[in-house]
């Protein structure tokens, strides 16, 4: 059986964001089932966790055959299993790891550290300052997306892991504007969402949120 680790509980601002979603999606897609192991925060350090993710993050991954950390990794290892994920044919299949290493390496970054100074840092001062030329580099990034993107519904000729990898980096922008000033994005973003198992994938990981505020206001 499959197992993911994750956490038990994260803050609001991130629910929906924490990176075991992209796991959970490309799970549900390949149809493949698995149980949860729940960490708390404060375990992220534990010798424990650090043997399957040495960089104390989430998500983790273990199968019969091998333990897995990264998002990347583990989201082309599921693919290997599904041709929902990763095309036969083996061109189309480069173009989908292409695009999932474009999410990843050259749209997260820039995303990212957007994200971070108006999550983190937002009443500092070196912040506001630093603000404006990592909104520039964020919005060049969307602008070069949606310009690839054009009228297709998809980043090729059909959804990949991919398009996966990049609507969840594309999330992680909820709390600005700079999607919606793309209506193509937008339009992107809403197809990939609106597919059964990103749905299913999200229901499972805020009932976990849920049953643990249920948990700690009963105690
Ligand atoms: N590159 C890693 C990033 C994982 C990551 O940033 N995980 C966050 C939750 S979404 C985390 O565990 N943060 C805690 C920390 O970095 O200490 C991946 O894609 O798996």
């Amino acid at each position: 059986m499959i197992t993911l680790t994750t956490y038990r509980w994260v803050p609001p601002f991130a629910q929906g964001l924490v990176r075991d979603m992209r796991v959970r999606w490309a799970l549900e897609e390949a149809g493949l089932p698995y149980r949860t192991r729940l960490i708390d925060l404060e375990q992220r350090d534990s010798p424990e966790h650090l043997a399957r993710q040495p960089f104390g993050q989430v998500p983790a991954y273990e199968d019969e055959t091998v333990s897995l950390f990264e998002s990347g990794a583990i989201v082309l290892h599921i693919g290997a299993r599904s041709e929902v994920l990763l095309p036969m044919d083996p061109a189309a299949r480069a173009r989908s790891v292409t695009w999932l290493l474009a999410a990843l390496n050259t749209m997260e970054p820039a995303i990212q550290t957007l994200a971070e100074l108006d999550l983190f840092h937002a009443e500092e001062d070196w912040a506001r300052q630093r603000r404006p030329a990592a909104e520039k580099a964020a919005r060049r990034r969307l602008d070069q997306l949606a310009a690839w993107l054009g009228d297709q519904e998809y980043l090729e000729n059909r959804f990949t892991l991919g398009d996966l990898m990049m609507a969840c980096v594309l999330q992680i922008l909820r709390g600005t504007d700079l999607v919606e000033e793309q209506p193509r994005l937008v339009a992107y973003l809403a197809r990939c969402e609106h597919r059964p198992a990103y749905r299913r994938a999200l229901k499972d990981h805020m009932a976990v949120f849920a049953e643990s505020e249920a948990a700690a206001s009963a105690s």
